[in-house]
């Protein structure tokens, strides 16, 4: 490539006079604000192809005594140009780290303050109460929400028309009970009785925590969405006082050896016998009051020993298997252990609840 011809010498006396040259430069010096706009300075007064620099190559070509005064100016001009420089240089450099250093960040203050996450009051107690039932020798294990109408009624003994349904009112999916196979949100953990049945051999032990859905209006003790615990034993030589003694030994663990615990029959289809467990109400000590509808017992769990029409349904034999289950309401057990009086307060997202735990 070829090299740019450098352009012609300029005579301070043709076009620029010195003054001008001077004068110009300084006013442009003086408008310079960063180090960009300095460098385009320079070159275009001191650079190679600068005004200044043209005017001193072309020196030689003038007569001797001009060229000595022009000669002594321009010199002048050229060094007293090149410390201004240096000074604006200086100066520059001095305001950018003068706004560094007003901007500077002090690491040592501290920060914001963050709110901590939690647990939810539930989960914390569905926590403790699965360490439990572990620590008894329980297996864990989870099922799914929505369900079929098989598993959550027809194979726990509840047909269809069969009065026990009004027991749980259901959510069904879309119009899926009039069809062949009706699917609904489950109603409770029970229904994992028998999926598990179906894919395991006795010995049994598992608990089955999970949310379950009812159709049904709210009150102190009742949500349409609630988190229980299923529990289910299968071996030989199971009896009612195996079950009595996991329960008691539970409610000892959860509630403190102190709490008043109370059995009482009850009716579960899949069970026989079947009972409720009750534990004292916490707020007004058994004498009744609206969280316990008046009766002095806060109800937390049905229970029972398994059909034996439900262990020959699942192909065991049940001459030689016997079982217990159970079912548990967990925020019924979280309102005990602290003291909360209305159910409904656990998913109404209020924090000024929820922080409390
Ligand atoms: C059942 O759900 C049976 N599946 C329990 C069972 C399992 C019996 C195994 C026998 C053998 P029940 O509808 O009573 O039963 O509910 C069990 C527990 O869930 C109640 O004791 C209560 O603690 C809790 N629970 C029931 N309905 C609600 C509700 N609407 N809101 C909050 N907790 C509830």
């Amino acid at each position: 490539m070829a090299a740019t011809p450098d352009p012609a010498p300029l005579m301070p006396s043709d076009n620029e006079s010195l003054t001008q040259i001077e004068s110009q430069a300084r006013s442009e010096l003086d408008a310079v604000d960063d180090d960009d706009a300095l460098e385009r300075w320079r070159v275009s007064y001191l650079g190679r192809r600068g005004r200044l620099t043209l005017v001193l190559r072309g020196l030689t070509s003038l007569p001797l005594e001009e060229r000595k005064s022009v000669g002594a100016q321009a010199n002048r001009l050229k060094r007293e140009l090149e410390a201004e420089l240096q000074e604006k240089k200086a100066r520059l450099g001095q305001s950018a780290t003068e706004a560094l250093i007003a901007e500077r960040i002090d690491v040592t203050l501290p920060g914001p303050p963050l709110r901590a996450g939690r647990l939810h009051p539930t989960t914390q107690t569905l926590r403790d109460m699965l360490d439990c039932f572990v620590s008894m020798g329980f297996q864990v294990v989870e099922g799914p929400e929505i369900e079929w109408d098989h598993y959550n009624f027809e194979a726990l003994r509840i047909p269809k028309d069969h009065p026990a349904r009004d027991m749980w009112d259901t959510l069904w999916i879309d119009a899926q009970e009039e069809s062949d196979r009706p699917m609904l949100l489950r109603t409770h953990t029970s229904p994992m009785q028998i999926r598990i049945m179906e894919q395991a051999q006795p010995p049994i032990r598992v608990v089955v925590p999970g949310k379950c859905y009812r159709y049904e209006a709210t009150d102190p003790t009742h949500e349409w969405m609630m988190t229980q615990v299923e529990g289910l034993a299968v071996d030989e030589g199971i009896s009612m006082a195996d079950l009595k003694g996991t329960l008691a030994d539970f409610a000892h663990r959860i509630f403190g050896p102190d709490r008043k615990v109370r059995f009482r029959c009850d009716y579960f289809p899949f069970v026989e016998p079947g009972m409720e467990l009750r534990i004292d109400c916490f707020l007004c000590g058994g004498e009744g009051c609206r969280t316990c509808s008046r009766s002095g017992w806060i109800e937390i769990l049905g229970a029972g020993m398994v059909h034996p029409e439900i262990l020959e349904s699942v192909g065991y034999d049940s001459e030689r298997y016997t079982g217990f289950a159970f079912g548990m309401g967990v925020e019924r057990i979280a309102m005990l252990r602290h003291g909360i009086d209305d159910i409904r307060l656990f998913y109404s997202n209020d924090l000024r609840f929820l922080d409390q735990f």
